[in-house]
């Protein structure tokens, strides 16, 4: 499929994509939303991270596109929530880690993305918020669920009834983001953990990610038994004997992604 709206880089196993409508400050529209579906159900295997950002200086993403929403019935509201939430449900569990460089406005549907990443790390221009009830709708790409996970209620409840928008700073100390950078450094930044996260066992990095997100909403026993079985998996792997060994003989491993 040829995109209009994503920009691609792919170099050394660390795929960028940006998102980039610069008329509406990358509000997602459903074109959008299906260049992302199509792009994440693709993704080429040799990719180890993703990192998602917005094209320009301004915006992450400004939102789902409320030119395209304005005149929606109850049936189409549904399906254009329910396109959104299928393709972030996608990014959510793509079996690498998925980091969100948020450059600007993440509000809205923009703040939904940003969580459906693993790790999201901001710009100190940034700005985050659920402003959806001025607009008379509720988030509607997952975020009553994902920011109360992330922040807590009290916190989501706070920013999605006032829809106040929050720097980066606040968000930084509320936990809806990890590290917060000048602007400048932002996507050198994102590179630099990807590649912290590639140095790893690819193997071991995917079983992490599946065993946090698969026990978060398990009951403590039912967690724990899951991390024996996803650790025991781990031992399967020639990458676990490599990287023991090399520890052990004093030498840097080489994975090899078996
Ligand atoms: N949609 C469409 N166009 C947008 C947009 C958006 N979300 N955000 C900005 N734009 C457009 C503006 O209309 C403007 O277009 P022109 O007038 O130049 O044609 C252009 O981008 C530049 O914006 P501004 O002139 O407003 O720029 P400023 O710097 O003054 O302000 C701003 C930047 C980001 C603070 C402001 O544009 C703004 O407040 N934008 C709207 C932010 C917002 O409310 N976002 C949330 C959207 S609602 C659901 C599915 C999904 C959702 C809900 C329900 N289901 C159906 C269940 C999700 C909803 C949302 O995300």
């Amino acid at each position: 499929m040829e995109y209009n709206y994503l920009k691609i880089k792919n170099e050394n196993a660390i795929c960028t994509l940006a998102i980039s409508a610069p008329k509406s400050l990358n509000a997602l529209n459903s074109t959008i939303l299906k260049e992302l579906d199509d792009f994440v159900s693709n993704i080429p295997a040799d990719v180890r991270v993703l990192i998602i950002t917005g094209d320009g200086e301004k915006s992450f993403v400004a939102g789902a596109d409320i030119s395209e929403m304005c005149n929606l019935n109850r049936e189409e509201g549904y399906a254009f929530g329910r396109l959104g939430a299928l393709v972030f449900r996608k990014i959510e569990t793509l079996p690498i880690p998925v980091i969100a460089a948020v450059n600007g406005f993440a509000l809205g549907g923009g703040c939904e993305l940003a969580m459906a990443c693993d790790i999201r790390i901001a710009s100190n221009k940034a700005k985050f918020g659920q402003p959806e009830v001025g607009l008379g709708i509720i988030p509607g790409f997952s975020g009553t669920y994902r920011l109360a996970k992330l922040v807590g209620m009290g916190y989501a409840k706070e920013m999605i009834y006032t829809g106040r928008a929050i720097r980066a700073d606040e968000a930084l100390r509320i936990g809806l983001v990890n590290a917060v950078y000048e602007p400048e450094q932002l996507m050198a930044e994102a590179e630099a953990l990807a590649i912290r996260i590639i140095a790893n066992a690819p193997i071991a990095v995917r079983i992490a990610k599946e065993s946090i997100d698969a026990e978060y909403d398990l009951a403590a026993d039912d967690a724990i038994l899951y991390e024996n079985n996803a650790f025991g998996r781990c031992f399967e792997t020639q990458d676990q004997k490599e990287g023991m060994s090399a520890f052990l003989n004093k030498t840097k491993p080489e994975f090899r992604n078996k």
